[in-house]
């Protein structure tokens, strides 16, 4: 059952014709990584809700190491290339670079270009980010062989987990975490629930963060994230 990015599990089809594509031919956007990331997940939902039409390659950072070397030697996902080649790294990056892009052409972006709202909203995305990257962390503590296992750490990181959801939680009033309508706070603290709850279920005690598991069953629903299932 589980997938993330690790190199246990059996390998997930990678497309080949794509990985031959040179700069020159390459039509549209390309998103490199599984779904089962978060942080992959967070960016191809973006695409997906701007309607920005993209490639996806399902590439594992640990199982497609040879097919993924000489796109990606950094062995890092995502990784966003242009339809110009251009090729761009870490995931907060590529989705500022997306409100960009969705701004120039007339959309509401998903973080305001500037001020206050912006600000409130990256604030609400680190949250989401430090908790998920500490599931994260979990999940690769829980990988390690017996003998290297070191309980206090995984305690440590798990209560620090823990406390990002919760301020989360205590954010969320009404049916988004800001204002009435849709940001990038929502879509990546839900990709980080979906992490979590499709790798390490027993991190996520039922009912523990209530607001946030109605917000991650709104969005779960919804077309952009339904595009983009973890377990594709
Ligand atoms: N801060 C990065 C984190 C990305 C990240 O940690 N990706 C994982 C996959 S879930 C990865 O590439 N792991 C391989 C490695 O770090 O060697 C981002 O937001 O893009």
């Amino acid at each position: 059952m589980l997938h993330f990015c690790h190199p246990i599990v059996a390998g997930k089809p990678v497309h080949e014709k794509s990985i031959m594509k040179d700069k020159a031919s390459l039509a549209q956007h390309q998103l490199l990584g599984l779904y089962d990331s978060p942080f992959v997940r967070r960016v191809a939902v973006t695409l997906t809700h701007y309607g920005i039409p993209f490639e996806h390659l399902s590439l594992s950072v640990f199982r497609h190491m040879d097919a993924m070397q000489p796109l990606n030697p950094l062995f890092k996902v995502p990784m966003l290339t242009l339809p110009d080649g251009e090729k761009l790294y870490e995931s907060a990056y590529l989705l500022d670079y997306l409100d960009e892009l969705a701004a120039a052409r007339g959309i509401t972006p998903l973080t305001p270009r500037t001020g206050r709202e912006r600000r409130r909203i990256q604030q609400l995305m680190a949250l989401a980010m430090i908790a998920t990257e500490k599931a994260v962390a979990i999940a690769y503590e829980a990988r390690r062989p017996p003998e290297l296992a070191w309980p206090e750490w995984a305690e440590r990181v798990r209560g620090q987990m823990r406390a990002a959801w919760g301020l989360l939680e205590a954010e969320l009033a009404g049916d988004y975490l800001v204002g009435n309508r849709l940001t990038q706070a929502d879509i990546s603290a839900v990709a980080g629930i979906g992490f979590i709850r499709f790798t390490l279920p027993d991190e996520w005690p039922a009912g523990l963060w209530p607001r946030l598991e109605g917000l991650a069953a709104r969005l779960e629903a919804s077309p952009a994230f339904m595009a983009v299932p973890i377990d594709e």
